[in-house]
């Protein structure tokens, strides 16, 4: 991975790239990546702003957690308009991820809490390494999610157990985590990003347009009535279907040179 020079964006955060893969790392280990404003605007500029070239993003955490939400520093001294003013920053950072052109892979680990799991939420593919733990801890510290949580969670998890989270402090580990929606892939301390790396080539080499319609399409089909959603997706499918890129594909898998699905079971 390089580095990569992105004019603007904050210490407290560190861009790199190997050819399309594009990588997005929290460096505020010393405040467990707690988001304050120049981060928060940092993530806003990035998404932005994605190099020439990215095919897929990366985001992950340094030091021993993803992101410990909120700097909490940040609310103190706000009123009712400055508080909501800055929850609809984070909303426009969440989704500038959501609305990205190209997929973002969250990498996750140690804490992902409050508004770090609003981040994550936002992103495509979460992928858990097994030290990972989600909290709300909102309703102890006497306040509410901001950054996208009460719509993006409750498609994951379920809206009973996002609501269980912010009465009774409850959380959730990595291993069941996978199997109640927070993340869609399990790895090993410290192979996150390996995984990662591994998926965005893959996803990387899917006809971008295809790319396009799963991230744009495939979401706002699902929040529309069937009728919509199922002319929506014909649109789509014929217009995807009639790019170059899918004829060569299809006419390579139908001549032998494309390689068949396996099952590794
Ligand atoms: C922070 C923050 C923070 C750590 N804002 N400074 N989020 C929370 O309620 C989670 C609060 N944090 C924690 O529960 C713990 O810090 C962790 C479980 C994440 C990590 O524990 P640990 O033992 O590794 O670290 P630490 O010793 O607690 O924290 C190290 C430093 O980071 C310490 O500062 P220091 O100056 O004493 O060294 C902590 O104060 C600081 N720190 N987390 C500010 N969040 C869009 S709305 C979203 C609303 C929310 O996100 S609410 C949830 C907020």
């Amino acid at each position: 991975m390089d580095s990569i020079d992105i004019p603007g964006l904050p210490d407290s955060l560190a861009a790199s790239r190997d050819g399309g893969i594009v990588r997005l790392g929290l460096c505020r280990a010393a405040k467990r990546n707690a988001i304050d404003n120049e981060t928060l605007a940092g993530i806003d500029l990035f998404f932005s702003n994605l190099p020439p070239g990215t095919d897929a993003v990366i985001l992950h955490g340094e030091g021993e957690h993803f992101c410990a939400g909120l700097d909490l520093s940040s609310l103190t001294e706000t009123g009712a308009f400055e508080a909501v003013l800055h929850s609809r920053a984070w909303h426009r950072a969440a989704a500038r991820i959501e609305h990205a052109d190209v997929p973002v892979i969250a990498v996750l680990h140690g804490a992902t809490v409050g508004g770090g799991l609003e981040l994550a939420s936002a992103a495509h593919i979460r992928i858990a390494e097994r030290d990972t733990f989600y909290a709300l801890p909102e309703g102890q510290r006497g306040i509410f999610v901001g950054g996208g949580a009460s719509v993006r969670l409750p498609k994951l998890i379920g809206l009973a157990r996002v609501m269980d989270m912010m009465l009774t402090g409850r959380t959730y580990g990595a291993e069941e985590g996978v199997t109640l929606g927070f993340s869609q892939y399990l790895a090993e301390p410290g192979e996150g990003m390996a995984l990662a790396l591994e998926l965005a080539r893959k996803v990387a080499s899917n006809a971008k347009l295809s790319n396009f319609a799963i991230l744009h399409a495939m979401p706002r089909i699902a929040e529309s009535g069937a009728a919509e959603g199922y002319f929506t997706e014909s649109l789509m499918s014929a217009i995807a279907s009639s790019d170059e890129d899918a004829k060569a594909r299809l006419t390579a898998f139908l001549e032998k040179r494309a390689p068949k699905v396996t099952h590794k079971g």
